[in-house]
C-alpha cells in the first residue's frame, strides 16, 4: 500500500548533522546547493528503490541551513507528476536565482510523445518552493540531441550565470552539451555545443572562481573502473575551450554513481557527493538508496583543485589548510 504523501513544502523537521552521510532519515541523491543570502539550500532527489529496484524516484526534497550542521528539512518541493508532460523518473537537478525567482531544472522520463529522458524547467518565488512547470512542455528532449544512441542522454542539468548577465545550461549522459539559456529562463538561445570531456560519464557542475570556469562532472574510465569517480575541467570562459585536469575522487563507497555539487558558503567551498553506506532499518544502501555526503573544497593557487578524499567526518573537523 503507498502511504500517503506530504503536501508540498509542508513538511518541516530539523537535523543535526554530525559527519557523513549528511542525513539519516530518508535516502538521498544528486545533492545540489544553491546560497540564498545567509542559508544554502540543498536540493536531492529522493531515492526510494525496494529490494533490488534500480532507482525509485519520485520527488524532489530540499534541506537547508545557516552553520552546515543544523539542517532544516522542508519536504518535498515538486513531484514528477507535476510535469504533466512526464511519466515517470525524479532524476537529478539543479535550482538557480535569478531577477528574484527561483527556478528548478530536473531530469525526467518523457511521456509516450518524447523517446526517452528530457529536462524540465520549474518556477518558484521561494527557494523552498513549491515548485510549478514553468512551460508545460520539456526544454530540452531527447530529439535534439541525435548524436547520443541512448535514450538517457538528456539528464542531469547544471544551469550558470556568468559575469555578463548570461545563464548556461550544461546536461548529458555520456555526451555533454551547453547551450545558453534566453532571459526568460525557459527557451534555449542559440545552438546546443558538445562538450564532452575526458570519461565523462554524467552529472556535469558548472562553477566560476576568480578567472576559471570549471566543468566538474561524474567520471567513468570503463576500462580501469567499475564505479564513477569525479573528475574536472577547467576553461578561461564559459565556452572553453575546457582542459581536462584530471580526477578529483575516489568511488562513493558502495555505489556505482557519484554526482558533484559545488558551492562557495560563508567563507569555505564545499563539495556535495552521495554514496551508498546508509542502512535505515532493514534497508541497506544501494545503487537506487544513496546517501549525500559532503567535504571541503580546496583550491591550489594555480587555481586546480586538491584531491578530495571521502570521510566518515566529512566537515565535521576543520579543513587542513
Ligand atoms: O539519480 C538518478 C541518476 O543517477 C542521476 O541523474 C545521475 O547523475 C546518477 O546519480
Amino acid at each position: 500500500m503507498l502511504l500517503p504523501r506530504p503536501a508540498l513544502g509542508q513538511a518541516s523537521s530539523v537535523i543535526t548533522a554530525t559527519g557523513n552521510p549528511l542525513f539519516h532519515d530518508r535516502f538521498t541523491a544528486d545533492p545540489a546547493p544553491l546560497v540564498v543570502g545567509d542559508r544554502l539550500y540543498l536540493y536531492v532527489g529522493h531515492d526510494e528503490a525496494q529490494r533490488d529496484e534500480m532507482f525509485n524516484m519520485r520527488e524532489w526534497l530540499v534541506y537547508s541551513t545557516a552553520d552546515m550542521t543544523t539542517w532544516q528539512y522542508h519536504g518535498p518541493i515538486m513531484r514528477v507528476s507535476d510535469f504533466k508532460w512526464a511519466k515517470a523518473d525524479a532524476w537529478a537537478a539543479q535550482a538557480i536565482e535569478k531577477d528574484g525567482r527561483f527556478r528548478f531544472y530536473a531530469a525526467v522520463e518523457h511521456d509516450q510523445t518524447h523517446p526517452g529522458k528530457a529536462i524540465g524547467v520549474a518556477v518558484s518565488d521561494s527557494p523552498s518552493g513549491p515548485f510549478v512547470d514553468a512551460k508545460g512542455a520539456a526544454l530540452i528532449t531527447n530529439e535534439m540531441t541525435p548524436k547520443g544512441t541512448h535514450s538517457w542522454e538528456d539528464i542531469d542539468p547544471t544551469v550558470f550565470t556568468d559575469d555578463d548577465g548570461s545563464t548556461w545550461i550544461a546536461w548529458g549522459n555520456r555526451q555533454c552539451y551547453i547551450a545558453r539559456l534566453k532571459p526568460n529562463m525557459i527557451e534555449l538561445d542559440g545552438p546546443i555545443t558538445e562538450i564532452t570531456p575526458p570519461h565523462f560519464e554524467e552529472g556535469p557542475w558548472l562553477h566560476k572562481r576568480g578567472p576559471l570556469y570549471y566543468l566538474t562532472y561524474a567520471s567513468l574510465d570503463r576500462s580501469r573502473h567499475r564505479d564513477e569517480k569525479v573528475s574536472y575541467a577547467t576553461a578561461p570562459s564559459i565556452q572553453g575551450p575546457w582542459t581536462y585536469r584530471g580526477e578529483l575522487t575516489g568511488s562513493g563507497k558502495y555505489s556505482f554513481t557519484i554526482h558533484p555539487g559545488i558551492a562557495q558558503f560563508k567563507g569555505n567551498w564545499y563539495l556535495f557527493l552521495h554514496n551508498a553506506a546508509l542502512t535505515i532499518g532493514d534497508q541497506n544502501g544501494a545503487t537506487g538508496r544513496r546517501a549525500v555526503t559532503v567535504e571541503y573544497l580546496r583550491y591550489n593557487e594555480d587555481g586546480s583543485i586538491k584531491p578530495v578524499l571521502q570521510t566518515d567526518a566529512g566537515i565535521s573537523v576543520p579543513p587542513a589548510r
